[in-house]
């Protein structure tokens, strides 16, 4: 059985015998790295936010050109919601808070969620 001695390997081996026959296993010890989750922001339709408002909040907050943001802003007004982004947490609920802040500061009632992705 060949052992390495200072092993830079990403396993590690057991030293196990059982009648004289080496049962080692060898065991994953590479870091896990895992990706952070992605986030889903959602805008919903109502029956009072004007269209154009929609518009502006999805230019400035959502970096779309115009016509972007008029094409979102009609999808969420026939289907009920649309995603409008995907961001990490922190981003996503920054952009929610900041949506929301802004619909409020305007009196409108438009909703903005966010949603863990799949
Ligand atoms: N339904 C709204 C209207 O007819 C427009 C609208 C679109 C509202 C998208 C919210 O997220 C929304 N004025």
């Amino acid at each position: 059985m060949i052992r390495p001695a200072m092993s830079q390997l990403p396993w590690r081996m057991s030293d196990d015998k059982e009648d004289g026959i080496d049962t080692s296993i060898l065991t994953d010890v590479r870091p896990k790295t895992k990706r952070p989750p992605l986030y889903k922001v959602l805008l919903l339709n109502d029956d009072y936010t004007p269209m154009e408002f929609v518009v502006h909040v999805l230019e400035r907050f959502f970096g779309m050109n115009h016509a972007q943001a008029f094409e979102i802003m009609l999808t969420v007004h026939k289907k009920g919601v649309a995603v409008v982004g995907v961001f990490s947490h922190e981003i996503a609920e920054t952009k929610v808070g900041q949506v929301m802040d802004f619909a409020r500061r305007h009196q409108h009632p438009l909703q903005c969620t966010m949603e863990k992705e799949d």
